[in-house]
């Protein structure tokens, strides 16, 4: 295997991912800074990596988007995708995957976040994307590799293996082994690790640990196995081809440690890159895209830049795409390429042509959307994958400080949107809230800092209003009178209404049983306007719902009576009867079914008790192991900040999706609080 001259695979996508905090971010840093696309390796810490260089990612010290770095090593193009590791911001990443040729799994010995690497590691599973684990921060371990990997395992379906072992030194570990080359390296800070001779104790643990992996390996070679047995060294190449091929046929996890701060174990990190990750023409078939002159790509990432406008963050599939190509999407035309850059984080170099394999930003793609596969071409390519956002989960009602940023504030919308699908706005018609989802308290606060920093809007942020309705117990027959005599023309309209309850969820109905043409007929409709208007408002303060109205009786004056007057006399009426009926408050129920690891179920029993919810069931989540998911009938008041709560008592993992079940009645002191609290907002 030589190691110089351009690589026949070509340029290289990889995807950065893993739990929060593992040092997905500091790695791209030590990638780019080993590869010297960077003069210097900045820290997160300092705020001067490439990756994170939102103002909102700097200043929360984390990443909150996919950062996009590429980088050339040893002859070839290495397009790295820094992925956030929140759980709040997972559908950057799982919006990314799908092009990827393989992914860096960055995680630490801490088990803690064993979950969090499960959420990451069955995305991967899921889209057949070949992984290597990069057991990181191990300047700080404190126990052995291979009982990291016992602690690891379970949230790896596919076996991981350990490649590397640590040289220990004084407690400290101070280079590593590779075990398939079969040689030692002292670590050195930020310069190469040294080769150095393997002997000693270190020598018979290598074998010990070598003799292991192999083991693993034969298990899906029979070939190997003999040899095993037999005591015969499997030769190098044929050790590198199973490590290769079963990589990729997702049967293990090749696991490699370093220190990304000290850019230690990154040298072989970009070998093992180089030499065991496939490139383009593996991805495309795995994606069913054919390889041809017709240009296919698929959107990793969408961007709005402060002056440059749009930019469409692509990976080629097949083809050539360059400045003036037309792409389409599955559903339109998404526009004319103009402009195609090499991106180093926000660093972009306007560049010739991409090629397959390679991941440009396209500028101008004024309808391309992240996730979406662009094709130009006599037909168009069919999604090469389709990624939904995760339900929303929080909720928060926006309203620009200043009227005159309205229209401000729904361009924003449009922009931050199209950038994050996972966020989602809403107009409440009703309370006229604008309502922003999105998947957590960290997504909905960066979400409206952007607002203020990149689009100079002032917001007020609220709690979002609950969807009360009220409803009656009694029924009742009531006069409505109009009578105005002002002058001239008069005003008159007289109904005699018969209003009673009807049951939950039947909504409104009105019917007419004039007889004799007390009310001439053509009025008829506008006292059903007239009940209409007044039941929007009830006397509890919300609209009022499951009500039935009937038109018995009235009168009406030959000159003074119109439709104004009838519509006037039915809101009398309903408005004056309404308080008489025994209101009762009404509020949304909705299922609930919330997904956590199983060691967590009892704290999520417990928090839905402490939140009126009526547990339904639990069962153990299907295909997940180790995970559960309960399922509760719970009031819409209570689900609010629901979430916040289920992520603290889960590790950032728990979840929950919700769905409208039906109205309920509330009385006593909680009733009585949301009425007078609503009477003070009014
Ligand atoms: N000791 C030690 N600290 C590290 C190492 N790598 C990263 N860190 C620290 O871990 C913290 C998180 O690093 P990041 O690179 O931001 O981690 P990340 O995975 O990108 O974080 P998110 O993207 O927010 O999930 C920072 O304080 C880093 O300095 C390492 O190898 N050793
Ligand atoms: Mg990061």
């Amino acid at each position: 295997m030589a190691d110089n001259g351009a690589n026949p695979r070509g340029p290289r996508c990889i995807a950065l991912v893993g739990p929060f905090q593992s040092g997905k971010t500091t790695l791209l840093e030590a990638l780019l800074a080993r590869t010297n696309a960077i003069q210097r390796q900045g820290t997160v810490e300092a705020g001067t990596t490439v990756g994170d260089a939102s103002k909102e990612a700097r200043h929360h010290k984390m990443s909150v988007e996919v950062t996009v770095a590429t980088t050339r090593f040893m002859g070839d193009d290495y397009t790295f995708l820094d992925c956030p590791g929140s759980v709040e911001f997972v559908h950057e990443m799982r919006a990314a995957l799908p092009a990827v040729d393989a992914a860096v799994v960055v995680c630490e010995a801490d088990e803690r976040k064993v979950s969090q690497l499960q959420l990451v590691l069955r995305e991967l599973e899921d889209l057949k994307i070949p992984r290597f684990l990069f057991l990181n921060k191990i300047d700080k371990a404190d126990r052995r590799v291979r009982e990291t990997l016992k602690l690891l395992q379970p949230a790896s379906r596919a076996r991981l293996l350990l490649r590397q072992i640590p040289i220990w030194k004084n407690e400290i570990i101070t280079g590593f082994v590779d075990l398939a080359l079969e040689r030692a390296f002292v670590y050195r800070e930020h310069v190469p690790s040294e080769v150095v001779p393997l002997d000693g104790e270190d020598l018979s643990r290598e074998k010990e640990a070598r003799f292991t992996m192999l083991e693993t390996l034969a298990d899906h070679d029979d070939e190997l196995m003999e040899q095993l047995l037999e005591d015969i060294p499997p030769p190098r190449d044929k050790v590198f081809d199973d490590l290769a091929k079963e990589q990729r046929d997702g049967l293990i996890c090749p696991v490699l440690i370093g220190v990304a701060t000290r850019t230690n174990g990154v040298l072989r990190l970009l070998k093992a890159l180089r030499h065991e990750t496939h490139g383009v023409a593996e991805t495309a078939k795995r994606l069913g895209v054919k390889s041809g002159n017709d240009p296919v790509a698929y959107v990793i990432k969408t961007f709005h830049t402060a002056h440059g406008g749009k930019l469409s963050v692509a990976r080629v599939l097949a083809g050539q795409v360059g400045d003036g190509t037309t792409l389409n999407s599955p559903s339109q035309e998404a526009g004319r390429v103009s402009g195609v850059l090499k991106l180093v984080g926000q660093v972009t170099e306007k560049r010739g042509p991409a090629m397959a394999g390679e991941t440009v930003g396209l500028g101008k793609l004024d309808h391309a959307k992240t996730g979406e596969t662009l094709s130009a071409g006599k037909k168009v390519h069919a999604p090469v994958a389709e990624v939904a956002p995760f339900a929303p989960v929080l909720a928060l009602a926006i309203s620009a400080k200043d009227r005159k940023d309205d229209v401000k504030l729904g361009l924003a919308f449009t922009k931050l949107v199209d950038e994050d699908p996972s966020l989602s706005v809403h107009h409440n018609p009703e309370t006229h809230e604008i309502v922003v989802w999105g998947q957590g308290e960290m997504h909905l606060r960066v979400a409206t800092e952007r607002l203020a920093d990149r689009f100079g809007v002032a917001i007020e942020r609220r709690t979002p209003s609950v969807g009360y309705r009220e409803t009656i117990r009694k029924s009742i027959t009531q006069r409505g009178r109009h009578k105005k005599q002002s002058g001239g023309h008069g005003q008159f309209g007289d109904v005699v209404l018969d209003i009673r309850p009807l049951p939950r969820s039947a909504g409104f109905a009105f019917e007419e049983k004039i007889t004799g043409g007390v009310v001439p007929r053509n009025y008829i409709p506008s006292v059903e306007e007239g009940v209409i208007d007044g039941l929007k408002h009830g006397p509890l303060g919300f609209p009022v719902v499951d009500v039935a109205v009937a038109l018995t009786d009235g009168s009406y004056h030959a000159v003074d009576s119109s439709d104004m007057a009838f519509r006037i006399a039915g809101r009398i009426g309903i408005v004056e009867a309404l308080p008489q009926c025994s209101p009762v408050l009404l509020e949304p129920i909705h299922t609930v079914e919330i997904v956590c690891p199983s060691e967590a179920t009892a704290k999520i029993n417990a928090i839905l008790s402490g939140r009126r919810g009526q547990i339904l069931s639990f069962d153990t989540r299907e295909g997940w192991e180790g995970w559960d998911v309960v399922r509760a009938k719970m009031p819409e008041s209570e689900i609010g900040d629901l979430i916040i709560e289920v992520r603290s008592a889960t590790a950032g993992v728990g979840s929950f999706t919700f769905k409208f079940d039906h109205m309920a009645e509330l009385t006593g002191k909680q009733a009585d609080q949301i009425v007078a609290a609503r009477r003070a907002a009014e």
